[in-house]
Order: C-alpha cells, then sequence, then structure tokens
C-alpha cells in the first residue's frame, strides 16, 4: 500500500523527509478553476505557475479544466488528442451530448479532482451528491464573505469571531454564492487554504478548518551570472526613465538619475489592497522630503486596472513629444557628424563657432517649442468613465498631490494591467517590476500577495502587512526580513493613523538608502527566492492529494499524520555582513564615488555568501536557526 507522510501546516519543516515514492501509476488528478487559462488575477498566476512541476508528477494524467474561452485557447491552449483511452472516450461522449456524466471504463482510475474558489465548487458538491468515487479537494484563495466585509466598513479581524454569517451574507447580497463556497468546503474530502491568516478567517466564516495550508510558490528563474537580475533592473529602469521624460515633458525639473519609482498594482480594490493608506504615506513623505530639502524625487506608480476609454490626449502627446525630441536630437547630430566628417576629410579641425547652422537652431527651437505645457504632467494616463467617483482619483484630490514642480512625490494613475504592446509604456509587468526600487502593497485583505513574492525573486524590496498571507510566511521565516528588503507593516494591533506613520517612515528611510545600499539590499533580498520556489512550495499540494487519496480510497492509500515540532521551523538567519538600517551602513572607504560602489556590491555579496550560506534552505540544514534564535 502506498504510503504518505504529512508535512507541517504552519512551517516548512518535515520537507527533506519528503516521501517522494507514493505510487500515483493508477490515478488522475483534475484541477479545475475559473481562471486556467483564463487571466482574472492571482489564482492565474498559482495554476499557470505551479503547472509545471504537476505534469512532472503526474505526466500524461494530468489536466487542467477551465472556461472555454475562445480568445484564450487561441493564445494560450495547444489542441491534442487525448492519450488516454478512458478519457477520450469520455469527451467523445461530452461532445456529442453536451457536458453529460459519461461511462466509466472497466477499470477506473483513481480520480483526485481539486477544485479552486466557489466558481468551481459546484462540480465538487455535485461529485459528492452523486456519490462519484472521486478523491476531492477543495481550495479558497479568499472566502467571500471576508472579501466583502474587509471592503466594507469593518473592524474584520476584531469582530471575527462574531459574525452572523448568514445574516452579513444576506445583506450583502451573497448569500447563494456563500452557501456555495461553505458546501464546496464542507464537501470535500480535503480543505486547503493558502495562507494560516485566511486558515483561520475560514474557520470562522465557513465553518471548517483547513486541512492544510497550500502556501503559493512561483517559478524561480535563476540566472548563469549571480548579478544579471541587476543588470536586468538597470535596463528597465531606463526603459522607465524614458516614460518619464515624456510624461513629465516641459515639468523636468527633478533629477532623473536621483528618481525613486515606486509602485503598487494589483485588483482594483482600494482598501482591501490598501491604496487609501499608500496614498496618505505618500503626502506625508512628501511633506517629509520638501521639508528635509531632500534631492530625491519619489515617482508612485498606481497599475489597478478601472473602467477607462483609453489613454487620454495629454499623456499620449507627452510621449510623442519625447519622441520628437529625440527624432530632432539624431537630426542635429547626423547634420553635426557630417559636417565634422568633411573637415577631417581636408585635414582641418572644425570652427566649432559654425559647425551648427541657422537651421540646426531652428529644428532645435520648434523642438524646443514644442515641449510648452500649459498644465501640469497628468495624475492619471487614462479617461476614465467613473473619474468623479473614482477613489483613488478622489483621495488624489484630497491630498493635492498633482505633480507640481514643489512637490517631490509625483503620482501616475495607470488604470490598465501593463502590456509591452502599449504605446506609452511598452513593458509586461515583470519588466516593469524590475525597474522599479520599491513594491508598496500595504493590504488590509490578501490572503496570499502575489504581487511583494513576484518583487521578492526579481530582487525588488516590497513593504506588506502583517494582515497578508506573504507578509506573515516572511516574517515567520525570516529573522529580520527588513535586512533583506522584506518590511511588513503592522496593521494588525495598530491603528489606521498610526500604520500610516509607520509606512511613512518605512519610505522615508528608503529614499535615504545610497545606490550603494539599495544594491546590497537587492542581493539580499533576491537571495530569498528558493523560499517562494514551488520546487518547495509545492510539496504542500502534493501532500493535500496524498491526504484527499487517503480519505477516498483508505483500502488503496495511506496518509500518516506528522505533527511538527515548534523548533523545527525554518528561519533565515538576519544577514552578517552590513548593518541593515541605513542610518547605520557606513561606507567601507570615506573617500568613496558611486562608481566605485556600484563595482563592489559583488564583493558584498560574496562576503555575505561565505559568512551564511542561505542557498537551498531546505536541504543545506547547518544554515538555519531554530524559530525564535534569530535576531
Ligand atoms: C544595478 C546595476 C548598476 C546600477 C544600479 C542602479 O545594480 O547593475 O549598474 O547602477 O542597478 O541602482 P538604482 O537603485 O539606483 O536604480
Ligand atoms: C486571491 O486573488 P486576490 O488578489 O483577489 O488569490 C491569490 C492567489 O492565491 C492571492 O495571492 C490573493 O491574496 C487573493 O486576493
Amino acid at each position: 500500500m502506498p504510503l504518505a507522510r504529512s508535512l507541517s501546516v504552519t512551517s516548512l519543516s518535515g520537507l527533506e523527509d519528503w516521501d517522494e515514492d507514493f505510487d500515483l501509476e493508477d490515478a488522475v488528478l483534475f484541477e479545475i478553476a475559473w481562471e486556467v487559462a483564463n487571466k482574472v488575477g492571482g489564482i492565474y498566476t498559482v495554476i499557470q505557475t505551479k503547472a509545471r512541476m504537476t505534469s512532472e508528477e503526474w505526466g500524461e494524467n494530468y489536466f487542467l479544466v477551465g472556461p472555454y474561452v475562445e480568445s484564450n485557447v487561441r493564445t494560450q491552449v495547444e489542441l491534442i488528442e487525448p492519450t488516454n483511452p478512458a478519457l477520450k472516450r469520455t469527451i467523445d461522449k461530452m461532445n456529442a451530448s453536451g457536458c453529460k456524466y459519461a461511462a466509466q471504463s472497466e477499470e477506473p482510475p483513481h480520480i483526485v479532482a481539486h477544485f479552486h474558489e466557489w466558481l468551481a465548487g459546484l462540480g465538487l458538491v455535485l461529485c459528492r451528491h452523486r456519490q462519484l468515487p472521486i478523491a476531492t479537494i477543495f481550495t479558497t484563495h479568499a472566502t467571500l464573505l471576508g472579501r466583502y466585509l474587509c471592503a466594507g466598513n469593518v473592524d474584520f479581524y476584531n469582530k471575527l469571531a462574531n459574525f452572523n454569517v448568514d445574516k452579513e451574507a444576506g445583506d450583502r447580497q451573497i448569500y447563494h454564492r456563500y452557501c456555495l463556497e461553505r458546501a464546496a468546503a464542507h464537501c470535500a474530502h480535503v480543505f486547503t487554504t493558502v495562507s494560516q491568516i485566511t486558515a483561520i478567517e475560514a474557520e470562522y466564516l465557513l465553518k471548517r478548518k483547513p486541512d492544510i495550508v497550500t502556501p503559493n510558490g512561483l517559478n524561480v528563474k535563476k540566472f548563469s551570472a549571480v548579478h544579471e537580475f541587476q543588470n536586468l533592473h538597470a535596463q528597465s529602469k531606463n526603459r522607465i526613465q524614458e516614460f518619464v521624460r515624456g510624461h513629465f515633458y516641459g515639468h523636468l525639473d527633478f533629477n532623473l538619475d536621483k528618481c525613486l519609482f515606486l509602485f503598487i498594482a494589483g485588483r482594483y480594490e482600494f482598501s482591501n489592497k490598501g491604496a487609501d493608506l499608500f496614498l496618505e504615506a505618500l503626502a506625508r513623505l512628501n511633506y517629509l522630503l520638501r521639508v528635509n530639502n531632500s534631492d530625491v524625487t519619489v515617482i508612485a506608480f498606481f497599475i489597478m486596472p478601472a473602467r477607462t476609454n483609453n489613454f487620454n490626449v495629454e499623456t499620449l502627446k507627452g510621449q510623442a513629444v519625447r519622441k520628437q525630441l529625440w527624432d530632432t536630437a539624431q537630426t542635429v547630430k547626423e547634420r553635426f557628424g557630417k559636417k565634422l566628417y568633411e573637415s577631417l576629410l581636408v585635414g582641418q579641425l572644425p570652427d566649432v563657432s559654425k559647425i551648427m547652422d541657422k537651421e540646426d537652431f531652428t529644428l532645435m527651437k520648434r523642438a524646443i517649442f514644442a515641449t510648452q505645457r500649459q498644465c501640469q504632467p497628468p495624475v492619471c494616463t487614462h479617461n476614465m468613465l467613473e473619474d468623479s467617483s473614482d477613489p483613488i482619483l478622489n483621495c488624489v484630490r484630497r491630498i493635492g498631490l498633482f505633480n507640481s514642480s514643489a512637490d517631490r512625490v509625483k503620482i501616475i494613475f495607470h488604470p490598465e494591467f501593463l502590456s509591452s504592446t502599449s504605446p506609452l509604456l511598452p513593458m509586461d509587468y515583470e519588466e516593469f517590476v524590475r525597474g522599479c526600487h520599491l513594491g508598496v502593497f500595504p493590504s488590509y485583505y490578501e490572503p496570499w500577495g502575489y504581487t511583494p513574492a513576484e518583487c521578492t525573486v526579481m530582487g525588488i524590496p516590497s513593504i506588506s502587512t502583517n494582515l497578508s498571507g506573504f507578509g506573515c510566511f516572511m516574517e515567520e521565516h525570516i529573522a529580520d526580513p527588513s535586512a533583506y528588503g522584506i518590511y511588513i507593516m503592522d496593521r494588525r494591533f495598530r491603528g489606521v493613523d498610526e500604520s500610516c506613520n509607520q509606512l511613512t517612515s518605512f519610505l522615508f528611510q528608503f529614499c535615504k538608502q545610497s545606490r550603494r545600499q539599495r544594491i546590497i539590499q537587492r542581493n539580499r533580498t533576491e537571495r530569498l527566492s528558493d523560499l517562494l520556489d514551488w520546487k518547495y512550495l509545492g510539496r504542500y499540494y502534493v501532500s493535500a492529494r496524498h491526504m484527499a487519496l487517503a480519505k477516498a480510497f483508505p483500502d488503496t492509500y495511506m496518509y500518516e499524520l506528522n505533527e511538527p515540532t515548534s523548533a523545527s521551523g525554518f528561519r533565515y538567519p538576519r544577514p552578517a555582513s552590513v548593518p541593515p538600517s541605513p542610518a547605520l551602513s557606513r561606507h567601507s572607504s570615506p573617500h568613496h564615488s558611486e562608481g566605485e560602489e556600484e563595482e563592489r556590491y559583488d564583493e558584498d555579496l560574496e562576503a555575505e555568501k561565505d559568512r551564511v550560506n542561505i542557498r537551498q534552505p531546505f536541504k543545506n540544514k547547518t544554515s538555519a536557526v531554530p524559530a525564535g534564535n534569530g535576531s
């Protein structure tokens, strides 16, 4: 009988004991979600990034089931004939007669059906209602009621235990959906969610404690050159700078080299995702930078899709003006070069006072004339359909951050997901993140939070909160997260104003860092990537499937529950080499230049790697320290 051991629900312990010999030859896995090849939000990322390691385990016996969306099928799906005869017969029958339950093969395989979110949950409830011999798993990535309650003005976490859930769902007109979600959670052989904080929420709101927490992972890209991600940062930053040159044309009175790019991105849930707090903190940061005469300029991007009527004219014009200036500079350069060449051909140095003629000056004057602008650079890049009631725009109006020259903090609201084909900012999301300096995600409701996780694997520091699955996970597994560029705000035990002050302080401290400190910090952030790799985190999903098989087919499979010990939780130690605080960190030489600093960052990295070997956290136990001993 195949036997599998369980993993700890709350920590990464037990991974080294992982039993990979669970026999799955006679089993088939279906994973069902609305976001299979259909990008709506974070669940798409879970499924898409996890697919590789799941198919490594299940091979031809792994099937993803999602909605048929013609445009997605054309761009994301390769159509093939199924090789498994039982499956082929099933699909043929379904095709012939609509989506009905099809005939079993004589020796049916052991089926695991994994349903994500309430939208797919109906399938699970029907499987159980019809008593199909299927091992079922239900994963919730957020509870419906939690999302709705948090979006309202409710002290969610303090009142969690006391909500009258049926009434609350009814009041919000989501009772039918809530019942479906709750039924799926209760019918499943195994119920899972993405973080500890959502596990507690589920226990109160859905009335079932998850059997296992399945944290979200990513496919971590390893470059052959250790510093490749730093080069990519510099390349992408140049492209963002180009956009900024166009957007702020006529008002480029700040030093782009001293400009920091901050961003928030995700589903447009204004307060759940913490956009409200971010804006308020930016207003306070603006004040601090101004009174301290800082030469740093902060540009904060808000990438949150809203209803729009395309790009606005002023924003498009900005990029057109920039392009025109570039073309003019190229034309004058070519004319200049030609004259220089001709002069050198006849053995003479050019007469510098004559090398530019009247035509050159006319060209340049005309181009400069085009940069004159009567209005401020726009806050929003698009025409908003609900401009007057839009929460971000209304907040900007209230705090008065209108991209004026005096402001040290500028705001750009891009209410559409990024795309490499955009005429404005032709970058995909990954390139954009790489080019930024800091991701800011002060969420109030965030079951996991892929955005800061994505920042981490790209070596970009981020701010998250202790109300997000990601923030709690990092707090649990890193002795001093901020030293690694993982700033975790306290939104659990502080009032809104206090949290906002903490965020402002994080931002202000970040603005005080030198380039060298930022480079070192990025190196440290990137070193945490392994912690978020599906290679490790995928095993929780494996464990959930084994558990479901053992519950549904107890005669064939067995699952052994191992309780974790508290000391076995893995924790990254504090980095040893340089003090993390910008205030404490000193240059090792009193006579340094920025150029020298850039060249030296790899020495710092190597020194640190020698002292603290923190690659491969789950294999090399010498680097681990027991929980609580880290700081
Ligand atoms: C990377 C590049 C360096 C560049 C630096 C800029 O580390 O390899 O060449 O100077 O980024 O860092 P910053 O934080 O100022 O964007
Ligand atoms: C949910 O998507 P969201 O942004 O609505 O699922 C994601 C994937 O599990 C999770 O990262 C996020 O926190 C949830 O909120």
